[in-house]
């Protein structure tokens, strides 16, 4: 799926790692491909493996960018964001052509965010401000590495993790997430994949896909 020539989104994560590790064996038997990396430490294992990675800026629409997922439900909504990086992933997928999701079965589920918490970005400035008033949307919340030491962003903000209320639309409550001042943006990646491929422990692969790419978000 990726060709001669294009731009390729780099996700984050352990799935994504062996997708770049597989790309860089291409690149070294002569692919010609410019990388954009979804976080810093993407960026990291690109230039160790020799993959000519370039800026956003440099390239604003992508071909295709590939990255993992912590959930996938039914319509290829994602839910993604447990290693942190989920600010720059939705700005690199929603700027490219074809969003390719790779999980394993683990990450089917039925409903997002039954099993994990929906991590949402907050800037640093009031976030426990900002983090009651996402409570007052009737979820728990946790601070992404602790309120002593929270974990930053590669912009440099925080991630709070928050559970929404069982039945809830979880959609409509990323709505409100995202309508909450201080929130920069949320895990729940909606209409967003144009293919998930699952992997299985024999080796097989199958692909998942939507006839066509929903636009909303
Ligand atoms: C990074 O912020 C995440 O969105 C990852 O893409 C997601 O957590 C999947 O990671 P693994 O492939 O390591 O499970």
């Amino acid at each position: 799926m990726i060709d001669d020539g294009m731009v390729v989104g780099l996700g984050t994560g352990s799935t994504a790692n062996l997708f770049i590790a597989a790309l860089a064996e291409r690149v070294v038997s002569g692919l010609h491909i410019i990388g954009v990396s979804t976080s810093d430490r993407t960026e990291e294992l690109a230039r160790q493996l020799r993959i000519p990675t370039a800026t956003l800026e440099d390239h604003p629409l992508l071909d295709v960018d590939v990255d993992g997922a912590d959930e996938v439900d039914p319509e290829l909504n994602v839910l993604k964001g447990r290693g942190g990086a989920l600010l720059h992933e939705k700005i690199v997928a929603l700027s490219s052509r074809e969003f390719i999701v790779i999980v394993d079965e683990s990450k089917l589920v039925d409903r997002l965010a039954e099993h994990h918490p929906i991590p949402v970005e907050v800037v640093a400035f009031g976030c426990t401000a900002t983090r009651g008033r996402l409570e007052n949307l009737g979820g728990r919340t946790t601070m992404r590495g602790g309120d002593a030491d929270p974990y930053r962003t590669d912009s440099g903000n925080y991630i709070v993790d928050i559970s929404p209320p069982n039945g809830v639309d979880v959609f409509a409550f990323g709505d409100a997430i995202k309508a909450t001042t201080g929130v920069v943006d949320h895990g729940l990646f909606r209409g967003v994949a144009s293919q998930v491929l699952v992997g299985s422990a024999d080796g097989t692969v199958r692909r998942l896909q939507l006839s066509a790419r929903p636009s909303s978000l």
